[in-house]
């Protein structure tokens, strides 16, 4: 049997908080079909701002990996990562002119605005490894399991979404977050109990952004 790490134990303890992230009434309205199309493209609009603001957090967590890791595949990993976000800026420049969404003009909103603060608050050196691994875990993993949620067997997501929803929901991509899981586990195990609560609270803190960042493409600015 596989032993628990802490993770897993986080995921059950603010397990209501995790499903508000991952089972959104905008991710239940695209799986289901009732999605309104306009709080599909605020959404598109608003994300591929912060996209382009997590690729300097990537690149920080990159350099945390190779100045604290203790096992250098870490900096591989995370270096994957980065490389597919060049790829995901490109799809999102693609999506949002197929939508008429023009993203030089996409002012960002409050939850949005919020989010990229917390990320640039995570760049800071004096933030631990352990931390910012954690969070980049977080952040992915939100995603996952709330795009895979929407081409599981039975949902009835509009073909014209499939696309954005496979972009996060597929195998390879829960694959890759599932290896960020395992780093995160691995440095938690070794933690002391302050950094602990740090990234407890640092996890915590990425659920609920991500709870506003969707309730903002439904028009809760
Ligand atoms: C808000 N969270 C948000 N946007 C994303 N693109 C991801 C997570 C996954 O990278």
């Amino acid at each position: 049997e596989k032993k628990m790490g802490m993770i897993e134990v986080w995921l059950r303890k603010h397990r209501s908080l995790y499903n508000g992230a991952t089972r959104h009434p905008l991710i239940l309205s695209i799986r289901d079909g009732t999605i309104n199309i306009d709080c599909f493209k605020t959404w598109l609009a608003q994300d591929y701002l912060f996209v382009r603001a997590f690729v300097p957090f990537a690149a920080s967590l990159l350099i945390k990996a190779w100045k604290e890791s203790d096992e250098s595949g870490d900096v591989e990993v995370i270096l994957g990562g980065m490389a597919s976000l060049e790829d995901e800026i490109s799809w999102f420049k693609r999506e949002a002119n197929k939508w008429g969404v023009s993203v030089s003009d996409v002012v960002p909103q409050r939850a949005n605005v919020k989010y990229c603060g917390l990320l640039e608050s995570l760049m800071s050196p004096e933030v631990e490894y352990t931390v910012a691994i954690t969070a980049f875990w977080a952040i992915e993993a939100v995603y996952q399991e709330s795009f895979a949620h929407c081409i599981e067997e039975g949902s009835k997501t509009p073909p014209e979404l499939k696309e954005t929803c496979a972009r996060w929901g597929n195998e390879a991509f829960g694959n890759y977050c599932q290896s960020l899981q395992k780093i995160a586990n691995r440095r938690l195990q070794k933690a002391s109990d302050e950094e602990l609560k740090k990234a407890e609270v640092t996890f915590l803190s990425v659920l609920e952004n991500e709870v506003e960042f969707w309730n903002m493409s439904r028009g809760n600015v």
